[in-house]
């Protein structure tokens, strides 16, 4: 046994490497998980941005052989959807779980400031999804549907003049989620030259716009020639067909033209096929990197929530450490919030309660006023009461005087004598009658009183000098 430290890996130092004297069977590994992953089958989602009619559809076909659903959207929508459909390939013995997921709508509303947003939306959605998987208590990562987005081919219309707003917009807004792959829809509608033109275009407003695209990784020396070759075509030129044309005695995908056939599988008419290939080989690199974008979210979304690994003083914090000290920090803001609730609560009674006095205030000095009135009235009416009772008083009195003098009148009048004797009314007599008539009413007025009384004296004087006579 030999130790040995040539080809360290830097996280290893400090552990020492040893030679074996015999077969010890380890070196199966690898085999192991290649059936394991061939058992599992291996999952992979593309998401495909382009205007309506670019041919999205007809180079997902073509990129994978087969001709998947295909309803054509209309260019009337009111805004931005993502359609997903999820096949399950095989080729061999290994199972690819497919997931396309198609913009519909991209770019045929008015404003298209807002274009990118439902997609964005939906690729944080697919993150926060798995997170949501990670974080359960019971997860089932393995079995679990991932449907974070792999690659983005994005479709630039074959203007042949430059990026639209709306292109450098989306892809600046997706760049640090999702590997962009930027590709030229239709590319047989615009010629050769013009293409290799337009390429530079593209790629020289993606440096100055500062968008960063998926670059092939060359850092593996078993693909490092073809992919440095491949980021030079960049970005694909692509046909797609979903019809196969007769060419010889071969059936090829192609599209047929009154002038000639582009075939779709061909090199030298589009890039479709370096498309395909470089997916293929660099499937993982693209899993991998999706798993970095991912791993950026996370930490985002995990520090929002408060998590952190490193403590006060740059000491490694633990997850119970966090969870208490989150606790504890929750525990602190929720006091606080509740003190200041309460103190708003408290500032609100004292206010009503101070604008209730002033209005029990007012309602008492008004009460006040009243009262003050009411008595100032009362005793007015005393008053008043008063001087009729007087008045009344000496009525009854003048009342009685009169009643009592005209009793003697009444007494020793001829009148009464008369009328016991059953002698007809004389002329003489009718001032009596109405004298009588006055007394039965008893409702006279003071003046009319002493006029009556007047008239009666002179009544009395008469008839006592009358009698006299006689
Ligand atoms: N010239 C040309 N036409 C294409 C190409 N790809 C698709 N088309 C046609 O464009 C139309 C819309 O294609 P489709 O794939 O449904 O577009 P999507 O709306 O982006 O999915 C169809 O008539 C296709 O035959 C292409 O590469 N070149
Ligand atoms: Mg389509």
């Amino acid at each position: 046994m030999a130790a040995s430290n040539a080809g360290r890996h830097p996280q290893n130092v400090g552990c020492r490497t040893l030679s074996l004297s015999a077969h010890v069977g380890f070196d199966s590994l690898p085999d192991q998980l290649v059936r394991k992953s061939i058992k599992h089958g291996f999952c992979f989602n593309i998401l495909c941005i382009g205007e309506t009619g670019i041919g999205k559809s007809a180079l997902m076909s073509s990129l994978f052989n087969t001709n998947f659903d295909n309803s054509p959207s209309t260019h009337f929508l009111s805004s931005v959807r993502l359609r997903t459909q999820t096949y399950e390939l095989q080729e061999s013995n290994v199972l690819l779980k497919l997931t396309i997921v198609k913009t519909l709508g991209f770019g045929d509303q008015v404003n298209k400031a807002d274009s990118y947003q439902p997609i964005v939306d939906y690729v944080d959605a697919q993150f926060e999804a798995y997170l949501e998987e990670e974080l359960k208590v019971i997860r089932s990562l393995f079995s679990y549907h991932d449907t974070r987005i792999h690659v983005c081919l994005y479709f630039i219309s074959p203007t042949g003049r430059s990026l639209k707003t709306i292109d450098l917009l989306t892809m600046r807004n997706l760049d640090s989620k999702v590997n962009i792959i930027p590709v030229i829809g239709k590319a047989d509608s615009i010629s050769k030259t013009e293409l290799q033109e337009f390429k530079k275009k593209i790629m020289s407003e993606l440096v100055s716009n500062g968008i960063r695209i998926y670059q092939f990784p060359t850092d593996d020396e078993t693909v490092s020639g073809i992919n440095t070759m491949t980021n030079g075509y960049l970005p694909f030129a692509v046909v797609g067909s979903m019809e196969k044309v007769k060419v010889g005695n071969k059936m090829v995908r192609a599209r047929q033209y009154p002038w000639g056939i582009v075939k779709v599988e061909n090199e030298s008419h589009c890039d479709t096929i370096k498309l395909r290939r470089m997916l293929c080989t660099n499937m993982e690199d693209l899993r991998e990197k999706t798993r970095a974008y991912y791993e950026s979210y996370r930490c985002c979304r995990l520090e929002k929530l408060g998590c952190r690994d490193i403590g006060p003083e740059n000491k490694s914090i633990s997850l119970q450490e966090v969870v208490e000290a989150k606790r504890l920090e929750f525990c602190l803001e929720k006091e606080e919030k509740e003190k200041k609730i309460k103190q708003q609560f408290m500032q609100k009674v004292n206010k009503k309660a101070a604008v209730l006095e002033e209005a029990e205030q007012q309602v008492l000095t008004k009460f006040e006023r009243l009262m003050l009135t009411h008595q100032e009235e009362k005793l007015k009416l005393g008053e008043k009461k008063k001087i009729l009772e007087d008045e009344i008083a000496q009525f009854i009195e003048k009342k009685a005087i009169t009643e009592s003098i005209l009793s003697q009148v009444s007494v020793s009048t001829p009148v009464v004598s008369l009328k016991t004797q059953g002698l007809q009314k004389n002329q003489d007599f009718q001032p009596e009658v109405q004298c009588f008539c006055v007394r039965d009413e008893g409702t006279v007025n003071v003046g009319e009183q002493s006029e009556r009384e007047s008239e009666k004296e002179k009544l009395e004087k008469e008839n006592s000098s009358r009698e006299f006579q006689e």
